[in-house]
């Protein structure tokens, strides 16, 4: 596809970002990384979803988390994207030690405008979103008729994963507004 665009105007994506903590101050984390994203050139943070306390996926021997999703619109390409949340999660003092283990803040690339992205650091529809309710309960929550690059949507994808697993531990827990 050619895209015409005019002198000082960029293309702009829909994303969406999910933001998980379980450490320390959960919900001043989720707040913290928010304000850093919006605080960062090229990305508007357009929606935040309601905070999830989520019973710990894969490994289950750790505190619960604080889930998230974010819709953002950026004006970056997905790589960049990703070096600016990964450069995030480091200033807010995130130390990566164990797969899936306690972490301050999290952030996870779920979508990226209708792209299928897979280089060697960034797989876009995130691999494992249609196993993760505590992805799918609050992306659907802001984008309620999302769909994945292939046309799927997420709505059937959270049906057909409570059909097998149980989701009553995600549990609401308060409701996070947008200043702007
Ligand atoms: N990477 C590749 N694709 C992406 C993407 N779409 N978004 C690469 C973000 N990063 C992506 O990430 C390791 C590398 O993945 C990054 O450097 C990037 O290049 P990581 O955050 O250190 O993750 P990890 O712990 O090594 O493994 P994984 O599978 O990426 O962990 P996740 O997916 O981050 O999951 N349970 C509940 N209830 N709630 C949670 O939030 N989170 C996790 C961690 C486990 N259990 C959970 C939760
Ligand atoms: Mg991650």
């Amino acid at each position: 596809m050619l895209v015409m665009l005019a002198a000082g105007e960029s293309f702009v994506t829909t994303a969406y970002l999910g933001l998980g903590s379980n450490l320390g101050d959960r919900e001043k984390n989720l707040a913290t990384a928010r304000k850093l994203l919006e605080a960062t050139p090229g990305i508007r943070v357009t929606q935040a979803s309601s905070v999830y306390i989520t019973a710990p996926w894969g490994k289950t021997d750790q505190d619960d988390f604080l889930n998230q999703v974010l819709a953002i619109e950026t004006e970056l390409a997905a790589g960049e994207l990703l070096e600016a949340v990964l450069n995030i999660e480091k200033r807010m003092g995130r130390v990566r030690q164990e797969r899936w283990g306690p972490r301050l803040i999290d952030i996870d690339i779920i979508l990226f405008g209708r792209e299928t992205i897979n280089t060697g650091n960034l797989t876009v529809p995130h691999p494992y979103l249609k196993e993760r309710a505590f992805v799918l309960i609050p992306l659907l929550e802001i984008a309620p008729t999302a769909v994945l690059p292939g046309g799927e949507s997420v709505r059937a994808i959270l049906e057909n994963l409570t059909k097998n697993t149980e989701t009553g531990c995600v549990k609401k827990v308060t409701v996070l507004k947008l200043t702007n």
